[in-house]
């Protein structure tokens, strides 16, 4: 039995959705509401001190991070494999999930909150002090730390800047990976595609397409991951319209 503790809209949430769809894997649903701050109840906190999902739950066995939870899936379950089986194709594999942990998924985090998540959170908590006191609950110093620089100073927080150059890297680095080749392993579809998506998809979603205006072939290559049953299953089945309206009005910074 697999229980997945998820949110609709969480990218690294996203990520595991579309394995578990594309490998046609049964789980159970339990779905945080992140903005009401479940991820901070003493029973989430049991399965993750982190208090962060995605989180795997297999026959009582529990699995945090959404990197470890994809090559679990993908070792657990041989159904429609999405790793190479050339071992320097598994390394570069490897090499691309590694850019979301180092990086990347802290940076659309500070993308998404600065350009539109603010807006949730201020509405939430409309006085200095109930924002101080919904700050003093969030368990790890330094996500305090981050979160307040977001909320605060949003499109002028100067940890925009980085997480836009980063992200202006990868773009560029996708493009050159699917300008010939239809996924981005030449070996054919894989974790990497799927884990990427969500990614892409967010700065879709706030007003940042334009990131690729020069890159038809990364269209081209969300159009195919797009057309997969597994995107209806994991991504279209989930999206909630409060967040895609919200991130439709994003003040979008100069790229
Ligand atoms: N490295 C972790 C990051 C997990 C993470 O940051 N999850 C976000 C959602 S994408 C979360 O739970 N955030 C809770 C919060 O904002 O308080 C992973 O890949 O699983």
């Amino acid at each position: 039995m697999l229980e997945l503790y998820h949110n609709d809209m969480s990218v690294c949430a996203q990520k595991v959705r579309l394995i578990l769809a594309h490998k046609q894997i049964e789980w159970h649903s339990q779905h945080l509401n992140l903005r009401a701050g479940e991820q901070f109840k003493p029973d989430f906190l049991k399965l993750n001190p982190k208090a962060v999902i995605p989180v795997l739950v297999h026959d009582g066995n529990i699995i945090t991070e959404s990197n470890v939870i994809c090559y679990y899936l993908e070792e657990a379950f041989d159904s429609h494999p999405l790793m190479p089986l050339e071992l320097t194709k598994r390394a570069e594999l490897r090499e691309w999930l590694t850019r979301l942990d180092a990086g990347l998924h802290e940076h659309i985090a500070v993308i998404s909150f600065c350009l539109a998540f603010r807006q949730q959170i201020l509405k939430r908590y409309t006085s200095e002090s109930a924002l101080e006191d919904f700050l003093n609950t969030i368990p790890d110093p330094a996500r305090a730390i981050l979160m307040r620089d977001m909320v605060i100073n949003g499109m002028s927080s100067p940890r925009l800047n980085i997480a836009i150059l980063a992200y202006q890297k990868l773009i560029k680095d996708l493009a050159t990976a699917v300008e010939n080749n239809e996924w981005i392993l030449s070996t054919g579809i894989s974790l990497a595609d799927f884990a990427f998506l969500p990614y892409v998809e967010r700065l879709e979603q706030l007003q940042m397409a334009k990131m690729w205006s020069e890159y038809p072939q990364i269209d081209a290559w969300l159009t195919r991951i797009r057309a997969t049953e597994a995107y209806k299953v994991a991504m279209l089945d989930w999206h909630n319209q409060n967040y895609i309206e919200l991130m439709a009005q994003s003040e979008v910074p100069e790229l």
